[in-house]
């Protein structure tokens, strides 16, 4: 529906082109809010401004979307679409600003109009749809895209209550939903995109006019999924890439008129709540794979979802199906949206009548799948009977697609009669299960893990057998990355500023290995001053956000010691905070002189829980308690402080990230695929304790060993490891044994309460070797602080750690998706 060329010049007139100088973007401000809102000048609180000044850069990002959107679809270049079930994004006016340069602009017209920017961004709700890494990554991931001028869409599901908010009372975890769609100016409803959605049903076989058998899946009941859209701007380009995120209401044809008229209002309104259910909320499980069947429902609709608008896209070009993979490349994040490679077998098939070895060759030269995990309460398994029950057709799909796969695999390896029990996609348990990351490893043309050690474990681990089936190309390594536009520039604008003025501009910011240059500047003293004056300035906005947030004084003098991420048991917060147990113990035993020679330390966690997660909860409640004791103990005072942050989010992990001097990242060698957090800590001149695991690896092979402190056992001696646990060898650690000793005595209230914890150590084998691993963790700890009296040496690892970042970028990260994964090409929008 195109204006005729007659009226065009018309429309060019009026076209709007968004604000550029500080009268337009205050005109547009106050307009919005004026007219918008309906507020005034006598009626204007913070928030009005933020969303006032919100609108206003919402509408430039407008503008440049929709002409990205054009461009790209006249183009007609590859496409990649990324599925991923989690976007973590955070918050969006702070990224806007930044990616648009305006933010100077916004901060000089907001001061005119009587406010602080920093006051007006902060009133903005994280969109927190995801659990931790792999939302965050999904998150870095759109805005390299948009910053490379990729032609690329996310495609999710949009939820009606992101991950719950966490209170801390009296120690423990609350959890309170996080209704965060009250006023959302970054979503634009497509209600005119809307698709129609089967479950359950019943397969029938039909002999079509061609005299071929075709299936046809009835009945059941449709419910529709609408689209929502969500501009994502890239950085320094007027590239304004999608977000899709779709939500479930109940049908029109479905909400059932008959029983609304008749006066059953409890029905048909129980029919609409059973539709929206579908979209209301994310599961806050991460590495836990639970198998409950509205999570298989989210799943299907919105693969369905995203499916038919590819497809559907793809159409319009009029092209044979044959090019399908020229045109799109679909990205898993995960196995969560697995079901995709199904679905798109069974609309190529049923629906548009494809040969079934022709539709299968498509598929797998679109899809490729990235693992995230290899622990085996991570992998997911889906019940055949619920299956069955949900998507019958796509049961039988996943039958037809195992059985041409063994048969593959009893033609070429006839002499390992095992090896078909051991890969084939169904598991012959009670029920009989669907293991999805075989699915998705066989419907792929790639499969990659996160870090090199863990992508080096899938092919020796779960995936050992289908490297000999396959041959070892078809598994690759993409290190994970972040984006430094939101974990440097954004996050620390006083580092980010001062590295630009020693490089000669931002251009790092694009060229993340420019940071090499600052390593010129290590005799600079002027500048190390100044570097150091950021961190201290930085761990000030740390300490008052934890006095107005738990009360606690902590002294920004004090070494800041932090770990933040989801609480797991693979992470180790409980070696933590033994290891803080621990030092509490010896400051009590020393005499003044050696508490005069002793760095003090402040202990900082936050993270949230799975709320069934009762093992991780107990990790919280301990480390409450230990903080109560030690804050209110005179005789440690600043020499120990131990705080848990509440409700780590992506807002948050801003503040959090920038004021650390040490971070841990101290995962059991092996469980941790990757981390991510390692790498923003680090970007932000911060040293890390870690473990040989994920890509602490790497990040020590750029940095150099002399920058970070190692400790523990290595991944290959794990399994050794708990085999002698398990056979009677196991020794508790003496250090480790004090601690548990002091527990019991209920120096940190109730022993009863931590006992499971502590046998999960003591009695039950100690799966996550934490007191194999005590003795040099503490050890480490002590070089720590050792290294830390040495301010001079201290800075200069901490800028040289910097300076040797540039390989962690997620924009390198995309480049090798895109070249040796989805093979695209970038769509510049200067040059057409
Ligand atoms: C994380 N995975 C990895 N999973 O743990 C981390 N799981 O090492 C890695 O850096 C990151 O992915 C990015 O690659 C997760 O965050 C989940 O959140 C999750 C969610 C649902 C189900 C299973």
């Amino acid at each position: 529906a195109s204006i005729p060329e007659g009226q065009r010049e018309a429309w060019k007139k009026h076209s709007i082109h968004g604000f550029t100088t500080k009268e337009q973007f205050e005109n547009e401000t106050v307009r919005h809010i004026e007219t918008t809102l309906a507020r005034s000048l006598f009626n204007c609180d913070e928030l009005a401004a933020y969303s006032g000044a919100a609108l206003a850069f919402r509408d430039r990002l407008v503008i440049e979307w929709n002409k990205t959107q054009q461009r790209q679809t006249f183009a007609d270049q590859k496409r990649v679409y990324y599925l991923s079930l989690e976007f973590l994004m955070g918050r969006a006016l702070d990224n806007a600003m930044l990616n648009v340069g305006l933010k100077d602009v916004a901060r000089d017209g907001l001061k005119e109009l009587g406010f602080r920017i920093e006051d007006v961004i902060s009133q903005e709700h994280d969109a927190a749809l995801g659990n931790g890494g792999l939302g965050r990554l999904a998150a870095c991931f759109l805005d390299s895209m948009a910053t490379l001028n990729y032609p690329a869409w996310g495609y999710g599901l949009r939820y009606r209550y992101g991950i719950f908010k966490q209170e801390i009372v009296d120690g423990y975890q609350v959890e309170i939903p996080d209704y965060w769609l009250d006023f959302n100016p970054w979503e634009f409803p497509r209600h005119d995109i809307t698709v129609d959605i089967q479950f359950y049903g019943y397969v029938r076989k039909e002999i079509n006019e061609d005299g071929k058998t075709v299936a046809i899946w009835e009945g059941g009941e449709i419910v529709d999924a609408v689209a929502f859209d969500v501009p994502i701007p890239g950085y320094g380009t007027s590239t304004t890439n999608n977000l899709r995120l779709w939500s479930s209401k109940a049908s029109k044809g479905e909400f059932d008129f008959q029983k609304f008229n008749s006066g059953d209002y409890e029905a048909s309104v129980g029919d609409q709540q059973r539709a929206e259910t579908i979209s209301a909320v994310l599961y806050p499980n991460d590495n836990l794979d639970r198998g409950k069947e509205l999570r298989l429902k989210q799943q299907y609709f919105w693969c369905a979802a995203s499916l038919y608008d590819i497809v559907r896209r793809f159409k319009k070009s009029k092209k044979p199906f044959s090019q399908f993979p020229e045109k799109v490349a679909i990205q898993l994040n995960d196995t969560h949206p697995t079901l995709a490679i199904v679905e798109l077998q069974r609309i190529l098939v049923d629906i548009e009548g494809l040969e079934w070895s022709e539709a299968w060759s498509i598929v797998q030269a679109t899809f490729s799948y990235a693992n995230h995990t290899v622990m085996p309460e991570a992998l997911e398994k889906w019940s055949v009977p619920l299956m069955q029950n949900l998507l019958p057709r796509h049961l039988q799909i996943i039958y037809e697609v195992n059985m041409q796969f063994l048969q593959y695999v009893e033609k070429t390896f006839p002499k390992d009669r095992d090896m078909l029990s051991r890969v084939s996609i169904i598991e012959e348990s009670n029920p009989k299960m669907v293991r999805m990351a075989y699915l998705a490893t066989i419907g792929s043309h790639k499969v990659n893990g996160v870090a090199e050690l863990h992508s080096d474990l899938i092919k020796t681990t779960i995936f050992k057998d289908f490297v000999t089936i396959y041959g070892p190309d078809k598994f690759t390594n993409v290190t994970n990355g972040i984006t430094p536009r939101r974990w440097l520039h954004q996050a620390n604008p006083k580092l980010s500023e001062l590295i630009a003025s020693k490089l000669g501009g931002y251009d790092f910011l694009t060229d993340l290995t420019k940071l090499n240059k600052l390593e010129n500047f290590l005799d600079d003293e002027k500048f190390k001053k100044e570097w150091q004056a950021i961190k201290y300035d930085n761990k000030v906005r740390l300490a008052r956000h934890i006095k107005e947030t738990t009360g606690v004084t902590v002294n920004p003098k004090a070494l800041f010691d932090i770990q933040v991420k989801r609480i797991h048991e693979y992470k180790r917060q409980q070696l933590n905070i033994l290891g803080v147990i621990h030092r509490y113990l010896s400051i009590k035993a020393m005499n003044p002189e050696e508490r005069k020679k002793l760095q003090p330390r402040v202990s900082i966690f936050g993270g949230k829980a799975a709320p069934g997660y009762w093992m991780a909860k107990t990790i919280i409640h301990l480390v409450c308690s230990v903080g109560e004791v030690v804050n209110n103990d005179k005789d440690v005072g600043d020499l120990l402080k131990v705080v848990y942050v509440e409700d780590y989010n992506v807002s948050k992990a801003e503040i959090i990230v920038p004021a650390s001097d040490i971070s841990e990242h101290i995962s059991t060698a092996g469980t941790e695929a990757s981390g991510t957090s390692n790498m923003k800590f680090v970007l932000n001149g911060g040293l890390i304790i870690g473990t040989c695991d994920g890509a602490n690896i790497e990040i020590t092979r750029e940095i150099s060993t002399d920058n970070i402190f190692l400790f523990g056992n290595l991944a290959e001696d794990v399994e050794d490891l708990r085999h002698a646990h398990t056979y009677g060898s196991f020794r508790l650690d003496a250090d480790l044994a004090r601690v548990f000793s002091a527990i019991k005595s209920n120096m940190f209230g109730d022993a009863s309460r931590f006992s499971a914890l502590c046998n999960s150590i003591t009695d039950h084998g100690d799966y996550y070797l934490v007191s194999d691993d005590f003795n040099s963790y503490i050890k480490t700890h002590e070089l720590v602080d050792e290294a830390y009296k040495d301010q001079t040496a201290w800075l200069e690892k901490c800028i040289t750690s910097v300076a040797r970042m540039g390989f962690f970028s997620s924009d390198r990260c995309i480049q090798e998706y895109a070249d040796m994964i989805w093979n695209i090409e970038p769509l510049d929008p200067e040059s057409s």
